[in-house]
């Protein structure tokens, strides 16, 4: 089998070499030439666990290869962003998707599986997808198949989750189903389940849904727990000792190309009746002027304060700002009169924002600010780091520092002002 990937992203990355490492033959293209030879060189242009090698792996055996042009394979995957329009709902744009599939036709041929990953909105493939394929000629269901197949792995984990999720295989015709699970069959070892291309689509929307409105039910009893003085992570902890309760965590806000951007497809689709769905995504958005809020409290009475901010990225252990919360704390901090800012995250390359050693950003410090929980966050000696502060406030949005190791106050959404 031969299979040509559209985008080398997040996504499209390990998804072509896992299928390369199962003995695919496999081809990848990405509209940057940078990331092109960048591939074709050993080195990855995204940090996950583990990808590196597998990368390197498939290299050697000639299995996989990056390119700028598609050409000719049996199965196309369309794996490209879909961001929010800029319009009243921040509805779904397709244009990477139309402009990655007009780029196969000219390629594709009969008994070709063609297999778009890319989230996207409630009836696309019916309603765009569908028929920019017909202009081949060729009768979907018949001659070539079309299916969605929405991924669902989770950064940080993607080698794992890519083999052992459960899979949905979304179809404009049942026989473009089947055609498509077999392709997957080549590595998925979780359930591939068969359906319609619009009950997929909408599924993926609503797992991304169901957790953000579930973030922001959190980040909705911080605030009320704040008004009332009560600790809401001790609530938390308390009220998920029922067995049929799990509220999630408080924090910055919700960031990633995923949660902070998919809901939005669904509200733009159906304003008027997606109402939980909107007032959830309009909560997490308020979080990072939440956050500032609690600092400015912290800093009131020092005249020319400095936060140390410790995390950029929208989640622990990965380097991706896309979306980030902390990325609107920052900017919000630095909109302030007389605050200086410095921002350190060990995954974020400086370029990308202008970030700075541990020791940098603490120096004369007031206050450190962890946005992010990333796994060297946790670790650090907040007591040795507090010398070189000019005040020894440490603000763990995140809840992910053990505070029981530290001799100076680690505040946290819960206890922020005791
Ligand atoms: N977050 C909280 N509180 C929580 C949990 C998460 O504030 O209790 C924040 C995170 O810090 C982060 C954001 O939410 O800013 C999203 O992180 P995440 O780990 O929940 O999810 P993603 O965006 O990395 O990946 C999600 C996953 N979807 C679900 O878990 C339903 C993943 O399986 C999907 O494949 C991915 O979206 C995607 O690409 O759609």
């Amino acid at each position: 089998m031969k299979l040509c990937t559209m985008g080398l992203g997040y996504i499209g990355l390990p998804t072509s070499l896992m299928f390369a490492k199962h003995g695919v033959d496999v081809v990848g293209v990405d509209i940057h030439p940078d990331v092109i030879t960048k591939l074709n060189n050993g080195k990855l242009h995204i940090e996950e666990p583990g990808l590196e090698e597998v990368l390197n792996e498939v290299l050697d055996a000639k299995r996989f290869r990056a390119t700028l042009d598609p050409e000719s394979a049996d199965v196309f995957i369309i794996a490209v962003p879909t961001p929010n329009n800029e319009d009243q709902h921040q509805s779904c744009d397709l244009t990477y998707v139309m402009q990655a599939t007009s780029r196969i036709l000219p390629f594709v041929q009969k008994g070709n599986v063609i297999i778009i990953e890319s989230t996207i909105a409630p009836r696309s493939m019916d309603d765009h997808i569908k028929p920019l394929i017909e202009m081949t000629g060729l009768t979907i269901g018949q001659d070539i198949f079309l299916v969605h197949c929405p991924e669902r792995v989770l950064p940080g984990r993607i080698l794992e989750e890519l083999v052992h999720n459960n899979r949905i295989v979304g179809g404009i015709t049942e026989a473009c189903s089947y055609k498509g699970s077999l392709v997957y069959e080549t590595f998925v070892k979780g359930e591939i389940i068969r359906t319609d291309a619009k009950t997929a689509e909408m599924s993926k929307l609503m797992e991304n849904t169901f957790r953000d409105v579930n973030i922001a039910l959190a980040n909705e009893l911080a605030k009320v727990c704040f008004q009332l003085d009560i600790n809401v992570l001790d609530v938390i902890s308390m009220a998920n000792k029922h067995p049929r309760v799990n509220i999630h965590q408080p924090g910055p806000g919700v960031g990633g190309h995923c949660l902070a951007v998919d809901p939005y497809f669904i509200v733009a689709k159906a304003p008027e009746e997606a109402r939980i769905i909107k007032l959830a995504r309009d909560t997490n958005v308020s979080m990072p002027y939440y956050i500032v809020n609690c600092v400015r409290m912290l800093l009131e009475g020092i005249r020319k304060p400095k936060v140390a901010v410790f995390g950029l990225a929208y989640k622990g252990n990965v380097d991706d700002i896309r979306e980030s919360p902390a990325i609107d704390v920052v900017n919000i901090l630095m909109s302030m009169d007389n605050v200086e800012v410095s921002l350190h995250d060990p995954h974020v390359q400086s370029g990308k924002m202008p970030v700075v050693s541990v020791d940098d950003a603490v120096k004369d410090a007031d206050l450190i600010l962890v946005l992010t929980d990333h796994n060297e966050f946790k670790e650090m000696d907040y007591d040795k780091l507090s010398n070189k502060m000019a005040h020894k406030m440490v603000l763990d949005t995140r809840n992910c520092i053990d505070a029981n190791k530290h001799n100076i106050k680690i505040a946290n959404l819960g206890n922020v002002f005791e």
